[in-house]
């Protein structure tokens, strides 16, 4: 290796995370390095350029909110904004905070070991560089290692192919063109709409049916931008308040402490309602009791039918096989609507799997379907994934993906014993995994400045969590999710949509609220159960 430098802190990845702790750390005075697989900033946003990709979260609860003059200076286009607005949002911030000196683009971190004597890390990079560091941050993200399933012959296939989050930057038309789509999660759900627009022939491979809702998107007048950024502070504050850091917030009553038409209209009114409220703002017992939740699953699956005109796909349409709730819930705008144009057709392939790809088709156990582009909306190796394709290794040469080979080990879902100086940013068991995920950044990059701030001024060298700090939070982690349907389907909150990977809770499914007020009462009680060392 050549040309070895030192840094006070390496980060790895350049999207909201990662661009966020840049700018903390900074202006802690520590000297930072971040490396960025990608060509310019913006993670998610940069990866995932499919056309439809768009928030889920209301645009106004999304963006930074540590910045008054960046809250000010930006003015959302949408109620829930597309990709290029967002890619264009997150390049702007990168520009305000000259955040770009410090980040070297499209290279990977592809190994960091941590040395005991010198207490740094080595970090290693694809390009053949090598740096040290005290601290190693990882910003990789939750939903960033591409999933492809092993399909039979899935390489011979000669007309375009991609993964959702590894589409090209150029414009990809679908005029006159037959097209496939395998999967039917969050993602496929926003790329089908677009598709179907224009393909000559659009075939929608479905293994598993998804509950989804109207999205309710809309542009923002003037009127509207002026009145959010007088409310900023109580948008924040709201966020802070709720479960999941949405806007929406579960109701404190059971869906049984109402009438039946009480509940009718409840439901009714929170699927009209834009955003998350018919997940995550609906009656408490929803994720645990699956009674409660059977009265909101029909519902949906009444409003599926109400909208496909032909019976038999509707019932494909239709989820029978996990309580509603218990998957990211696709938001949609006119996706069922898609299934009774002509130019599209769904596939059960639950019914007729798949059987092989060749040059030009997809064949299943019943029919043979000839393509121009075949794209995988197939998911990622969530949570964990993106750790796992670096090297890490901690004290004694001990490999961080080894030691997590029955699941994950985490202290406070943010770094693990024995990986000294580690901080896993939105990692595995952290409450930013489950939440309206950059009002958990924030809270999981300030908490981690702090922790560092508090080390530099008081000559504290080392941080490591203890052993029976990890044991009782993974322990913890578990069983706050062992009470909900959660952990009753095979979603990738369970690492169950990866063959082979350990099947339990990836999330911490506790709440924002109560995750943030642990991390806060961790740090004041002078990091209770770290062990730090000058
Ligand atoms: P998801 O939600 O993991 O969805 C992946 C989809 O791909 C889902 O429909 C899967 O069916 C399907 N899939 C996965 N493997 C296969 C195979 N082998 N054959 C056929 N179909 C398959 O990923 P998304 O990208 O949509 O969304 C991820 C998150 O991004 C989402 O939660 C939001 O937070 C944003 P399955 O349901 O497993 O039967």
């Amino acid at each position: 290796m050549s040309g070895e430098k030192k840094v006070d802190a390496v980060i790895i990845g350049a999207g909201i995370s990662g661009m966020y702790q840049l700018h903390k750390l900074r202006k802690i005075g520590l000297t930072v390095k971040v490396y960025e697989g990608g060509t310019g900033v913006g993670g998610t946003w940069y990866w995932n350029r499919y056309p439809g990709a768009r928030f889920d979260s209301e645009s106004v609860s999304y963006g930074y909110s540590f910045s008054e003059e960046l809250l000010q200076e930006w003015n959302w286009k949408e109620r829930f904004s597309p990709q290029p607005d967002n890619l264009e949002y997150l390049e702007y911030v990168a520009d305000k905070f000259d955040l770009r000196k410090d980040i070297q683009f499209s290279t990977r971190v592809t190994s960091a070991h941590y040395g005991e004597e010198e207490n740094e890390w080595s970090v290693a990079t694809d390009d053949g560089q090598a740096i040290k560091c005290q601290f190693l941050i990882t910003a990789v993200g939750v939903l960033s290692t591409p999933f492809v399933p092993e399909i039979k012959g899935l390489n011979s296939f000669q007309g375009a192919s991609w993964h959702t989050a590894n589409w090209p930057k150029e414009h990809v038309g679908f005029e006159g063109k037959k097209v496939g789509v395998i999967g039917t999660g969050a993602t496929a759900v926003q790329l089908i709409q677009e598709v179907a627009k224009t393909a000559g022939q659009l075939t929608v491979f479905q293994r598993t049916a998804n509950f989804c809702k109207p999205l309710g998107n809309s542009l923002i007048s003037d009127d509207e931008q002026e009145d959010i950024k007088k409310n900023y502070p109580k948008i924040f504050q709201r966020c802070r308040e709720t479960f999941g850091s949405f806007l929406a917030d579960f109701e404190k009553r059971s869906a049984f402490d109402v009438t039946p038409e009480e509940r009718e209209a409840r439901y009714e009114e929170l699927w009209n309602e834009p955003g998350f409220g018919f997940w995550l703002g609906t009656y408490e017992d929803i994720l645990t009791d699956p009674k409660a939740n059977e009265t909101q699953a029909e519902f949906a699956r009444k409003k599926i039918r109400s909208r496909v005109n032909d019976p038999k796909v509707a019932e494909m349409l239709c989820p029978t096989s996990h309580p509603i709730g218990t998957k990211r819930m696709p938001l949609e705008t006119g996706y069922y609507e898609v299934y009774n144009q002509p130019n599209v057709e769904l596939v059960d392939i639950k019914a007729t799997p798949i059987e092989v790809v060749t040059e030009s088709s997809l064949k299943t156990t019943q029919t043979e379907y000839e393509f121009d582009m075949l794209i995988l909306a197939t998911g990622f190796d969530t949570v964990t994934g993106s750790l796992d394709r670096i090297d890490i290794r901690g004290s004694n040469g001990v490999s961080l993906k080894e030691k997590w080979v029955d699941g994950p080990r985490t202290y406070l879902g943010m770094g693990s014993s024995g990986f000294p100086n580690l901080f896993t940013l939105v990692g595995p068991h952290n409450g930013a995994t489950f939440c309206n995920i950059p009002r958990c950044i924030e809270q999981n990059v300030e908490w981690v400045s702090d922790c560092i701030e508090h080390m530099t001024k008081n000559d504290i060298r080392r941080i490591e969590p203890n052993k029976d700090a990890e044991d009782k939070w993974t322990e913890h982690v578990q069983d706050v999710a062992s009470g909900s349907l959660l952990t009753k389907t095979d979603s990738w909150f369970m690492g169950a949509n990866i063959p082979g990977k350990p099947r339990q809770m990836y999330l911490y499914a506790g709440g924002s609220p109560l995750y943030r007020k642990t991390c806060d009462d961790v740090a004041e009680n002078n990091y209770e159960g770290y062990t730090l060392q000058k």
